[in-house]
């Protein structure tokens, strides 16, 4: 078995395949940058690797995203259509619920307001509802959503999740599919974005969604809070949306262009968060262990958890 280890050209794959030497066994480390025998390859770890490159190895028999999310590697048209794993990992799921709480509880605790106020020393204290009297809703309620969803409603708040079947989750208001959508937002004042990218997806957080957020709750305003990805949003309905009050604030992790240019308009709003896509980080310690063992489950014929349904697009 021969392991190909390709990433996009902004990653350091060193410490990936240093670690993939040490724990794959008797598995060869085949490093995508230099020559390969391509007809030795039978499985490829990977993230966004160029276009085309997985279509030129006729042995392969699956792909492993060094990520949770496929959107990147599903634009490839030349994709082999061999099994496809995600990240499912409890190293991912932990960092990226302490990006979302971290958000949620910024603006919750109004420090886009105190900040301000330091910068001109001003000593005022703001009203400051309990987390019991806050509405968060995620939108993308799966294995990201549901574990933020579990620390955020023992802080108090009142959590409900939207997915696209709806199905129960346990302790949990659901809402399902389109017709779920309207009332889901009607109670929502902190809205958390962790859904795919699918075509299904692609544009959803516009001007007309930020408008059906709540508007009676204890907060000043509704906020967005988006980790899943910048397709999913039209920035300039953000921008709209913040300067007309229909967004009190917002925290983004994704953009529609990443790197986010320097002359993009939403670095400088004081009422968005940003932060350069690192919200629940891949790192080579926290994720080669569960590959090398998924790789072997694949290669005994087991069924994965993380296995992508092509169909739905994640
Ligand atoms: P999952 O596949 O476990 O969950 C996806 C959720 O979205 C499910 O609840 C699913 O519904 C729901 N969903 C999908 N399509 C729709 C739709 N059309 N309408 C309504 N709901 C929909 O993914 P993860 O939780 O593991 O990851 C979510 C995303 O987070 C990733 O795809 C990735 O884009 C992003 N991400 C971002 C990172 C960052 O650093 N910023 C890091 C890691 C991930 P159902 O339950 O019915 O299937
Ligand atoms: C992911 C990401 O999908 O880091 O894992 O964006």
């Amino acid at each position: 078995m021969a392991l190909l280890v390709a990433m996009a050209r902004h990653w350091d794959a060193e410490p990936w395949l240093e670690r993939f030497r040490r724990l794959g066994g008797d598995m060869e480390i085949l490093d995508a940058r230099k020559p390969y025998d391509a007809a030795a390859v039978t499985h490829a770890a990977v993230w966004k690797p160029d276009p085309g490159m997985l279509a030129g190895l006729p042995n392969l028999r699956a792909i492993f995203n060094l990520g949770a999310g496929v959107d990147a590697l599903l634009a490839d048209k030349t994709l082999p259509g061999v099994p496809l794993y995600r990240i499912i990992d409890p190293d991912l799921t932990s960092r990226m619920t302490e990006w979302v709480t971290l958000q949620v509880l910024f603006h919750f605790r109004q420090m886009p307001d105190y900040l301000a106020q330091q910068a001109r020393a001003a000593w005022e204290q703001l009203d400051q509802p309990g987390a019991h009297e806050v509405r968060v809703g995620i939108l993308g309620m799966g294995v990201l959503g549901r574990d933020c969803a579990e620390v955020l409603k023992r802080i108090g708040f009142q959590v409900a999740g939207w997915s696209r079947s709806g199905a129960a989750v346990e302790g949990f208001e659901m809402f399902g599919g389109a017709d779920g959508l309207a009332p889901f937002l009607a109670r929502t004042d902190i809205l958390v974005v962790l859904l795919p990218l699918t075509e299904t997806t692609r544009g959803i957080l516009d001007r007309k969604l930020f408008a059906g957020l709540a508007r009676d709750g204890r907060l000043p305003g509704p906020v967005l809070i988006n980790a899943g990805r910048g397709g999913l949003q039209v920035e300039a309905d953000i921008l709209a949306a913040l300067d007309d009050g229909t967004l009190a604030g917002a925290s983004i992790d994704v953009f529609e262009t990443e790197p986010l240019p320097a002359d993009n308009p939403l670095w400088p709003h004081p009422r968005l968060v940003l932060t350069p896509h690192v919200a629940a980080d891949s790192t080579p310690e926290g994720l080669v262990a569960g590959i090398v063992r998924d790789i072997a489950a694949f290669e005994r014929g087991e069924t994965l958890p993380n296995l992508v349904d092509r169909a739905t697009g994640y």
